[in-house]
């Protein structure tokens, strides 16, 4: 703007901060949540990131041009208004804006879309689809500012504990999963693959001689689940770490990172925890129970689960025992341990003398599998022997099986979805409604 042309102009002030304004002229921009026009006096409800305004317009104290100008208003609007902050009992805030200008920046079509009141609850797969509409309503934004929270108390965990952070490409030319949740992509005409974990990497990156890494990045899953669990991308936090002497270890430092987690969710985000309904409903562990897979599939018989030893957990059977471990040991958590070889990758380590059985473990959190983990085979012969055992070729997966033979420590490491922690901390009945922007089979919008 040219200088001649510049005008003295408010900074803007939000509604956080409106108290301190008391008797100042200032000027607020945000969204129209509600208007009332009772003839002789208007108001209107503005919200903004931090809370909400309350502007008054009583007729005698306004202008007519001001009063007029918001005959037509429809709510969601964008608007700018300067005004006199006046102390106001009856205000939300204890202060409202007398206005003495309004400028609409943008008008919204009406009505919306979606109930934005939070009244009529409208069905999932409309909010999604008006997902930015949605986050209007305080409760949605609030989980993601609990989102944005734990993310960050999830670095600092690692980051105190002595990991180093590390970002992993997403683009490969091969997994070490499963081939059948493979996305393939077109790469300048040679196919490539989205990477289903940074599995690989991690372990390479303990192998350089990091020891310690984490890594929070997006993990693409070629399922075709349609159920409240599971995504097509979610967000996974990855750790591994070397010289340990058994999964003990690394079961320690997800205990770890989940009572960090817990604990600083109780004690700084009581303004999330509360509009949300969760201020008096958050257990921080401390010791988490690890139940051997035998002993747990002993108890899941005698309550009519029956499973085969070579059976992976069910979703049934993880809610059962979630409701088991809450009774016995007063814990939302267990890790279950020594998960059967035949429902595990290739590169878990077995037990010394035992073929069946894996150094393995899950973390079942409220009856959902939030974590797998397990300690790694470093050594080259017998991880070769295990991939030959489940059909794969270590000479052909030059990438992995080159880690292994210049110096590698005995190592383990885990994998959180970050999608699923925040579904069950926030006692939701979907993973979609803990993620922004879900995909799923049915859903690549918006
Ligand atoms: P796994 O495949 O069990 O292990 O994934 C680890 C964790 O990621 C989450 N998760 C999902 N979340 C949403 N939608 C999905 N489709 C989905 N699939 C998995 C779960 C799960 O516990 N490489 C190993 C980890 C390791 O051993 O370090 C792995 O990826 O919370």
């Amino acid at each position: 703007m040219d200088k001649m042309e510049k005008k003295e102009t408010l900074k803007r002030i939000h509604a956080v901060d409106l108290l301190n304004c008391a008797d100042q002229v200032v000027k607020v921009s945000g969204w129209v949540e509600n208007y009332r026009d009772l003839k002789k006096i208007r108001f209107i409800q503005l919200k903004d990131r931090t809370g909400f305004i309350q502007v008054t317009l009583p007729q005698t104290e306004v202008s007519k041009e001001v009063f007029d100008s918001i005959q037509d208003l429809t709510k969601e609007s964008v608007l700018e208004i300067d005004g006199l902050v006046k102390k106001s009992p009856q205000a939300r805030l204890g202060v409202e804006l007398i206005p003495s200008k309004i400028q609409i920046v943008s008008k919204a079509k009406a009505p919306t879309p979606i109930d934005m009141s939070g009244k009529i609850v409208s069905d999932l797969s409309v909010r999604l689809d008006y997902r930015f509409l949605d986050l209007r309503n305080p409760k949605s934004i609030n989980l993601f500012k609990l989102r944005s929270r734990v993310l960050g108390f999830v670095v600092d965990f690692f980051e105190n504990s002595g990991f180093i952070g590390i970002n992993t490409p997403k683009l490969t030319s091969a997994g070490v999963e499963s081939g059948a949740e493979l996305f393939k992509v077109d790469y300048f005409g040679k196919p490539a693959y989205l990477a289903q974990s940074p599995q690989i990497y991690k372990q390479m990156m303990v192998c350089s001689g990091l020891e310690k890494v984490y890594e929070i990045g997006p993990v693409f899953r070629a399922e075709k689940s349609h159920t409240v669990r599971h995504l097509t991308e979610f967000t996974g936090i990855d750790f591994e770490q070397g010289f340990i002497e058994s999964e003990q270890e690394v079961m320690d430092t997800v205990e770890g990172l989940m009572h960090f987690i817990l604990k600083h969710v109780q004690e700084e985000c009581a303004e999330q925890l509360i509009a949300l309904g969760l201020d008096q409903k958050i257990e921080v562990p401390e010791k988490i129970p690890r139940m051997d897979m035998v002993e747990v599939k002993k108890l899941l018989a005698e309550n009519g689960l029956k499973l085969t030893a070579e059976d992976d957990l069910t979703p049934e059977a993880e809610k059962w025992l979630g409701d088991y471990v809450l009774k016995k040991f007063n814990s939302e958590f267990v890790f279950v341990t020594n998960y059967p070889w035949a429902v595990r990758p290739f590169y878990h380590m077995k037990p010394n003398g035992d073929s069946k059985g894996t150094k393995s473990f899950d973390l079942i959190w409220k009856g959902l599998e939030i974590a797998t983990g397990a300690q790694r085979e470093h050594r080259y012969d017998l991880l070769k022997a295990q991939a030959k055992e489940k059909g794969l070729n270590l000479d052909e997966m030059k990438d992995y099986s080159l880690i292994f033979q210049y110096g590698v420590p005995a190592h383990g490491g885990c994998g959180l979805g970050l999608d699923r922690i925040m579904e069950q901390l926030c006692n939701l009945d979907n993973i979609r409604e803990a993620i922004l922007l879900p995909r799923d089979p049915e859903r690549l919008t918006p």
